[in-house]
């Protein structure tokens, strides 16, 4: 850690404040250059906790960075997590105000729900499969509040690795029916299809991307929880959209799941 807590509370709320007006800001590792991960993460949780205080459950966590594609997206090459609220969930088929956020650009993922606490060090893909309820697909919608999405890592780990809005729909499925490495999946932008991709694209297999958030978590004394949702990062790089997009993901085994930016 190099920020002491006055500073990290300023930082979550420079960041929290521009996710609330929709209006980018500076990076925050240029007035602060030496910020490292820890830094981030206590940015991050501070947010969390500004949230929570106002009356807001979380109701999950998000991987970040997990895919090739990804990384080479946005030059970053270690994965990383985030929270998911309740305010964050948008119905499948429901809308999205692009009002509401800055730059936004859309992520297919696979999604798991646990049945069981989970708990690092040591979780392991073997361990997140045997605590988990069902899978199913999941459109995430990412809004970087930093000015023309650019970061480093410590910035976006800050930054709650851009998470703003995420869509759940599809059929749920238990993971004992599915080979989650080679799930295919299409996601499609007014009808044409935009990106392409099979779960194995995602650390080799999703559920290292949930044992991933469980060891990162373990760093700073907390756990993934029974009925968490967990995101488990973008198998193809982010789609930039705008009002007037519809969006539609299909995933193999697992139908659909849609929604329309207005
Ligand atoms: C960071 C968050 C990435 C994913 O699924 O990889 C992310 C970003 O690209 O802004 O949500
Ligand atoms: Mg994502």
């Amino acid at each position: 850690m190099t920020l002491d807590a006055q500073t990290t509370a300023e930082l979550a709320q420079y960041l929290e404040s521009a996710q609330l007006s929709a209006r980018p800001v500076a990076q925050i590792s240029i007035a602060h250059p030496g910020l490292v991960m820890d830094d981030g993460y206590a940015i991050q949780a501070e947010i969390r906790r500004r949230k929570v205080l106002r009356g807001g459950r979380v109701v999950g966590w998000k991987a970040g960075v997990t895919s090739r594609a990804k990384m080479r997206q946005v030059g970053i090459d270690t994965p990383s997590y985030g929270f998911l609220m309740d305010s964050f969930a948008v119905a499948d088929g429901g809308e999205i105000a692009v009002r509401e956020l800055i730059h936004p650009r859309v992520e297919p993922e696979i999604a798991f729900v646990l049945k069981r606490d989970l708990e690092g060090p040591g979780c392991h893909v073997g361990s997140v499969l045997a605590a988990t309820d069902f899978v199913m697909p999941a459109m995430e919608i990412i809004d970087s509040r930093y000015e023309n999405f650019k970061f480093d890592f410590a910035s976006v780990v800050a930054d709650n690795s851009s998470s703003a809005r995420f869509v759940l729909g599809g059929r749920c499925r238990a993971v004992d029916e599915l080979d989650l490495a080679t799930t295919g999946l299409v996601m499609s932008k007014n009808g044409e299809p935009v990106a392409f991709g099979a779960g194995a694209a995602v650390l080799g297999h999703p559920a290292a991307a949930v044992a991933l958030i469980a060891n990162l978590l373990a760093r700073r004394g907390e756990k993934l929880s029974a009925s968490d949702v967990i995101l488990t990062g973008g198998v193809t790089e982010a789609t930039p959209v705008k009002a007037g997009d519809f969006l539609q993901l299909r995933m193999q085994g697992l139908g659909s799941v849609s929604v329309r930016f207005v």
